[in-house]
């Protein structure tokens, strides 16, 4: 084993995704463990956990177990349930739909209320990003109560995959107080690969795109 294999500390974090129904929790979690969107999964009834292991930074590795709240509403009474434990949340809400967005600080609330011990690390996720055009929710009221309430805040489309993986990424390299670098949170930025239609000098155009790997991400480069 090399030395830097022996210094890679492994760590598991729970976390929760939250929000009402529709908002695109199944999605946001699909897209981020087997990056697959639309696919003809049914209405989560029950309750759904995945997983998935991240190189976090060249010293940390972390197994993300990721639940989906699924049917569960505001009132549910098997929520106290899912939140236990929880080291982060995700309160999604879909940029189209104002009403997801208004329910939030109920969500919030709520759990807030039933962690005791320890409050997680939260994050605000306005999902639908790609349906910029429908949008209802303005960029103002978003920042407003991530600012008043000190969560994270991320603009997201679980259907382009726009920045899903640095959504995870960031929130728990918040939990575990590190900082990433530039570097590493560009690798977790999705960058969609264009085509280059009829280049003069096709010789000098290569594209090179690397499907995403181990850690879900993708780049393309010209060269
Ligand atoms: P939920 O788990 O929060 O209930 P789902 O939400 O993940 O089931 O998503 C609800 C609907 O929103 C689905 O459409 C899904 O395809 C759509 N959706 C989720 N995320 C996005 C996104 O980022 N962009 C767009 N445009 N649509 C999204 P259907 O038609 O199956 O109800
Ligand atoms: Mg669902």
């Amino acid at each position: 084993m090399s030395d830097s294999e022996d210094d890679t500390e492994d760590v598991q974090l729970k976390f929760v995704v939250l929000g009402d129904g529709s908002s695109g929790k199944t999605s946001l979690i699909t897209r981020y463990t087997q990056d697959q969107f639309g696919r003809n999964y049914e209405q989560t009834v029950g309750l759904d956990f995945f997983l998935k292991r991240i190189r976090l930074t060249n010293k940390k590795n972390v197994s993300l177990k990721i639940w989906d709240i699924g049917g569960q509403t505001l009132g549910g009474n098997m929520l106290d349930k899912y939140v236990f434990g929880a080291q982060g949340v995700l309160l999604v809400y879909d940029v189209t739909n104002h009403h997801s967005f208004e329910n939030l600080e109920e969500w919030y609330e709520i759990v807030k209320s039933m962690a005791h011990d320890s409050q997680p690390h939260y994050a605000l996720v306005a999902n639908k990003c790609d349906l910029e055009h429908l949008r209802t929710v303005t960029k103002d009221k978003h920042m407003t109560f991530a600012t008043k309430n000190k969560l994270q805040s991320h603009y997201i489309s679980a259907k382009t995959g726009d920045s899903v993986d640095l959504c995870f990424k960031m929130l728990a390299a918040d939990i575990l107080g590190i900082k990433l670098t530039r570097a590493e949170t560009e690798q977790a930025h999705r960058i969609v690969t264009a085509e280059i239609a009829n280049s003069a000098n096709s010789e000098a155009v290569k594209i090179a795109s690397v499907r995403r790997k181990q850690q879900k991400s993708s780049f393309c480069s010209l060269q």
